[in-house]
């Protein structure tokens, strides 16, 4: 397993007060080569800390699924039935608009799969329903099948290590979208405000990708996120040329998405594509302000009702049903993956990452920086004590910050030029 770590002086800039969402100049889009994973430190700083996107050319081409579920660049309906054919999977009509999404309906995979391969030989006839098989679990639910390996760039992923190490929540973020040419996804930001990669097996995705911020522009007449650029539900003048961007990613081609840019998405052609939505430190500042930011929605949504009992449990729970996650278990995924980096440092030993990767020693440390930075905010919230899972905790937020000082403290000695007192 080859070791990623982060260098010295990247480690150090990434400590520093730099904000993502200031620096103006930084905002593009680059396609860059699939560099070996000696250059993990700088894929980190450039795109993960700078929250940049960019498409990293022949990275996936190699993986089992790239050359096992396609014949001549389209899908090989027969071995892909044969593999999953009664699998349920959630497919969307693409013609159909449901709220402010696509009309959903559960079908068994072959009958998906005999359906896109008529669809296309079809020609993809405008008369008929465009189905797209989305956000399917495959991994999850094969876990014996070899798909893929997931990129260095990608490795440090904090949300599906907490699910794979947590089977009995029966959850993850990693995905297979799979669907003819037409099939696309209406315009949003990823769940959490994670980031997301996505790498093409067969076919092409035209993305328009929009930084954070410019969402100000994409709302409807009702103020409501547009759910297709496309239609006049967001007057094209609004768009800023140099604040939004429009790339096709190539089979073999993975596109990592920032935190918080929002995006549309469609298939140019028969297209198979393997996700992962993901949480780390260098995104964890922006998931807390979103939960924040929903909870304080939340909470002027429901102020009528602020005398009742548990009114702050029941924000919690609504909070839990908008944005899929409450502060109970925030904090409980950053407990468990702080608590994981302590342990593997104080016994010396490198913390392993979809069993092909494994994290040197600043890597974990800077984790837990960042980590620290978070629940310093979390704890500063008033409504805390409101909240029974508080007070009920073995392990309070007060102590965990202690123990992550003081190993962090252990750790870093004169090496490192920033001011110890901050950490
Ligand atoms: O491929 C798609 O249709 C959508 C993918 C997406 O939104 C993502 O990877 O974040
Ligand atoms: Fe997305």
């Amino acid at each position: 397993m080859e070791v990623l770590n982060i260098d010295k002086s990247d480690f150090n800039f990434a400590l520093s007060e730099f904000d993502p969402l200031i620096v103006e100049d930084e905002i593009g889009f680059k396609t860059i080569s699939n560099q070996p994973a000696e250059c993990y430190s700088n894929f980190f700083v450039e795109h993960l800390v700078k929250n940049q996107p960019c498409i990293i050319k022949a990275c996936a081409q190699d993986w089992t699924s790239s050359q096992h579920w396609t014949i001549s660049g389209k899908p090989n309906y027969t071995l892909l039935k044969d593999k999953f054919g009664s699998a349920q999977v959630s497919v969307s009509d693409c013609k159909v608009k449901y709220y402010n999404a696509h009309q959903t309906k559960s079908m068994i995979f072959s009958d998906f799969m005999n359906y896109w391969e008529k669809y296309s030989s079809d020609c993809w006839p405008a008369n008929e329903a465009c189905l797209y098989l989305k956000d399917w679990h495959l991994m999850k639910n094969f876990p014996t099948e070899s798909v893929y390996v997931v990129p260095y760039q990608f490795s440090s992923d904090w949300l599906n290590e907490y699910y794979m190490d947590h089977p009995h929540l029966d959850d993850d973020y990693r995905f297979v979208y799979m669907g003819p040419k037409g099939t696309w996804t209406p315009l949003h930001a990823d769940v959490f405000t994670s980031f997301s990669w996505s790498a093409n097996i067969c076919g092409k995705k035209k993305w328009l990708l929009f930084p954070p911020g410019e969402e100000r522009v994409l709302k409807d007449e009702c103020g409501n996120l547009a759910f297709d650029v496309r239609l006049g539900d967001v007057s094209a003048s609004d768009i800023s040329p140099n604040r939004s961007f429009t790339v096709v990613q190539e089979p073999g081609e993975v596109i990592f998405v920032p935190s918080g840019w929002h995006h549309q998405v469609w298939n140019e052609d028969d297209t198979i594509s393997i996700n992962h939505n993901w949480i780390n430190a260098c995104n964890i500042h922006q998931v807390w302000t979103s939960l924040k930011a929903n909870l304080e929605a939340v909470k002027k949504e429901v102020s009528d009702c602020q005398d009742m009992d548990d009114w702050f449990e029941h924000c919690q729970l609504m909070l839990k049903s908008t944005f899929g996650m409450n502060y109970e278990e925030f904090y409980r995924f950053l407990f468990y993956i702080g608590t994981k980096r302590i342990e593997h440092l104080n016994q010396n030993e490198l913390l392993s990452s979809f069993q092909t990767w494994k994290f040197g020693r600043e890597h974990m440390l800077y984790d837990l920086v960042k980590i620290k930075e978070v629940l310093l905010l979390f704890i500063d919230c008033d409504e805390l004590v409101e909240l029974p899972f508080y007070s009920e905790l073995n392990n309070p937020p007060e102590f965990f910050i202690n123990d992550i000082n003081n190993t962090v403290n252990g750790f870093l000695s004169s090496e490192y030029d920033f001011d110890g007192n901050c950490l």
